[in-house]
């Protein structure tokens, strides 16, 4: 990508067509280096489970450099960090403007962390520019967008938006059985701010690498995100009879482990039978007791179903049922099946991709509309609000993966497109 320069874009579209801010590229690669080294991992990734150590080392970094800014920080009660700016309205509904800085167990630098990092940058040239807006602009980190280590994902902008109850998020529980509430005690973020809009917001927007091929594909280096899949996140618990691997004739065992390999197959085969955009995953996956020589009597495994279409969503809800019923059927096990979590789809407002439009075709920066598959807080802060998403490009779409990469060139080309557009939607 190259650029034209600044002062030319800037004689060529001026003031009023947005092109306004010059984030400063170094000091944007210094901190995501920075950031980087909180939890980082031996091959370049990130190891950063929500309310870890490693996001307790992050959010302390985060929270000095938003007071470093003279924003105005808060936490509220389920750990959202917030910094605000205050426009030259102080009746004017806020602009809100991040992502997330928790990762996947061995999950990239980029996913969350370049949002958040954009957005931080887009605070800095602001204040450095003495720009004014009309409009308060926020920065928010919000808790534990990724579900890994607590269920279900998406969990402090849901329960900011009212998906979830306060308390039930306090409540849910990890692997070893740490609650939330324990866990943000531990850390430090345990805020006394409500979980809840203060006021109306006037929109939210959140750059995010694209977590799949297509800018790459197309050559693009903006993704303006139409909208996001649907999903629905699944546990099955099969059970049939432990007994001894020698003696026990195989027409009379119920092993649950046949059973469930069953059902993974058959997951599987269910994506490319009901639509063609349809996404099944099976991710976590525990045998019990886990022995060579004892028949399995139970397996817990995790399935994870999208589509952009709702209705297809809930057909493969209930075919998956359908895919536990048989295989145990067969092998004369039984099965329990829990609905964890589930999202309708997500349409982006159209304000905010007319903005990213507008501020991508002032920049020259090549652009594409496009659907994600990949979950993000936007599509909960668009049941209150204008939300609206833009990507950079994943080098080989790579991501929840060590090796997930994104360009510098492509990062600045996102960080300058979305500084913009968060100055247009706050004039
Ligand atoms: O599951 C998702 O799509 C997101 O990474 N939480
Ligand atoms: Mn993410
Ligand atoms: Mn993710």
């Amino acid at each position: 990508m190259v650029w034209p320069p600044y002062e030319e874009l800037l004689s060529r579209h001026g003031e009023t067509e947005g092109v306004t801010l010059d984030i400063n590229a170094d000091r944007y690669r210094e901190s995501f280096e920075a950031y980087s080294e909180i939890g980082a991992t031996a091959n370049d990734g990130l190891h950063r489970l929500a309310l870890s150590e490693a996001d307790r080392t992050v959010r302390d970094r985060f929270v000095d450099d938003l007071e470093a800014l003279g924003l105005d920080v808060r936490v509220d009660e389920v750990g959202n960090v917030f910094g605000r700016r205050d426009g030259t309205d102080p009746d004017a509904e806020p602009v809100l403007i991040g992502s997330h800085l928790d990762s996947q167990p061995y999950g990239g630098r980029f996913d969350g962390q370049l949002g958040v990092l954009t957005a931080l940058e887009t605070m800095r040239t602001l204040v450095d520019s003495d720009v004014d807006h009309r409009r308060p602009i926020e920065i928010v980190n919000w808790t534990n967008e990724e579900g890994s280590r607590f269920k279900p994902a998406l969990m402090g902008s849901g329960t900011f938006v009212g998906e979830f109850d306060v308390e039930e998020t306090l409540a849910a529980t990890d692997a070893d059985g740490t609650t939330v509430e324990e866990a943000l005690e531990e850390i430090g973020y345990r805020g006394t701010e409500p979980c809840e809009p203060r006021e109306g917001i006037h929109a939210y927007l959140e750059l995010h690498v694209e977590q799949g091929p297509k800018l790459e594909e197309r050559d693009r280096s903006i993704g303006i995100v139409e909208g996001i899949f649907g999903m629905a996140w699944l546990e099955a618990t099969i059970r049939g009879e432990s007994d001894h691997a020698g003696p026990s004739p195989m027409h009379a065992r119920q092993d649950a482990l046949v059973a469930a390999t069953d059902v993974v197959s058959g997951v599987r085969r269910l994506s490319n039978r009901l639509a063609n955009d349809v996404v099944t995953t099976v991710g976590e996956f525990e045998v019990s007791p886990g022995s060579i020589n004892v028949i399995p009597d139970k397996v817990e495994f995790t399935i994870d179903v999208r589509s952009y279409d709702d209705d297809v969503v809930a057909e493969l809800v209930d075919r998956v049922d359908a895919e536990l019923d048989a295989a145990c059927a067969r092998e004369g096990t039984t099965y329990e099946l829990e609905e964890l979590w589930r999202i309708p789809h997500t349409e982006f407002a159209e304000s905010v991709r007319e903005a990213v439009l507008k501020s991508a075709q002032a920049r020259d920066a090549s652009h594409v509309e496009m659907v994600g598959g990949a979950g993000h807080d936007a599509s909960y802060l668009n049941d209150i609000t204008d939300a609206g998403m833009m990507f950079v490009p994943s080098v080989d779409g790579k991501t929840h993966n060590e090796a997930e990469f994104t360009e510098w060139d492509d990062a600045i080309a996102g960080a300058r497109v979305f500084a913009d557009t968060t100055r247009r939607l706050a004039r």
